[in-house]
């Protein structure tokens, strides 16, 4: 994830990676910590080495876009603006979370800072943002949308259906995998007849990318192009960080998932 801030130079932009990388891993690493304790009331499902997909996509985005995510979601969330006060609120299950406390961490939103959402059910907001990035198109705005997902997402019906739809109505939409490799338990090779998942979305008729290493600059400038060409009308386009064989990190006994 560094590796790319040794041959960059545009010092100001690192220092930004840098400081929302270490501080959504330092919030996940106390999460860890604390989550054995049963003082957090919901699963959590953690970002840890996979925080630079958030932080450079987030990186590319004004206040005003939005983003839709999974339950794997602290990351995009504090990327995003998200508060994190409110965010460890909502973990604790306290009424001052940011969904009451009634969502725990699978259910992160913060409206006012463009984070529209997050789900247990996978694959299910990818069609909300859909729906957003329709609306953002119908009243001529130019505000973008991203659609945080994971590899196992990409074998919904409905992430098909929602890509079909957004190449063809060309809204301003990123969709961003994060292709870790597993869905629970099950590898890629074990699910998918061939693992090229770029390729499937190339034929519903938009530009993928696909990022190695989890090299956070090369996804925030991947997502820069995307989202630039997007506010002047062009449609929507996907991002895939490939994981070289990523295992899930859930923190304590009681992680699901
Ligand atoms: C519609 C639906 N089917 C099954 C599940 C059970 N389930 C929870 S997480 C998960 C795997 C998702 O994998 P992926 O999208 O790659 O996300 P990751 O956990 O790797 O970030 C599954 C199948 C679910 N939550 N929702
Ligand atoms: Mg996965």
């Amino acid at each position: 994830m560094l590796a790319g801030f040794m041959k960059q130079g545009d010092t100001a932009l690192n220092a930004r990676l840098y400081r929302a990388l270490y501080r959504i891993r330092r919030v996940e690493e106390e999460i860890a910590r604390v989550y054995p304790t049963d003082k957090i009331k919901s699963p959590v499902h953690l970002s840890i080495g996979q925080e630079g997909v958030a932080v450079g996509a987030c990186e590319a985005l004004e206040p005003h876009d939005v983003v839709f995510g999974s339950y794997r979601g602290h990351a995009m969330y504090l990327a995003k603006g998200g508060d994190l006060r409110r965010m460890i609120a909502e973990l604790y299950g306290k009424v001052d979370g940011c969904a009451r406390g009634k969502g725990g961490s699978m259910h992160l939103v913060d409206v006012a800072r463009g984070v529209m959402g997050t789900s247990t059910v996978v694959a299910t907001t990818i069609p909300n943002a859909v729906g957003y990035a329709y609306a953002i198109k119908l009243r001529r705005e130019r505000r973008v949308v991203v659609s945080f997902l994971g590899d196992g997402a990409t074998e919904e019906g409905v992430f098909h259906e929602s890509l079909n739809f957004a190449a063809l109505k060309k809204l301003p939409i990123l969709f961003v995998c994060e292709n870790n490799r597993y869905a629970i338990h099950t590898h890629q090779r074990q699910r998918q007849a061939t693992e090229d998942i770029c390729g499937r979305v190339r034929t519903h008729g938009m530009p993928t990318e696909r990022i190695e290493q989890n090299d956070v600059l090369a996804l925030h400038g991947a997502a820069r192009r995307f989202v630039g060409s997007m506010r002047e009308g062009a449609g929507p386009a996907f991002t895939l960080s490939a994981f070289a064989s990523a295992r899930r990190r859930v923190a304590g006994r009681r992680a699901t998932r």
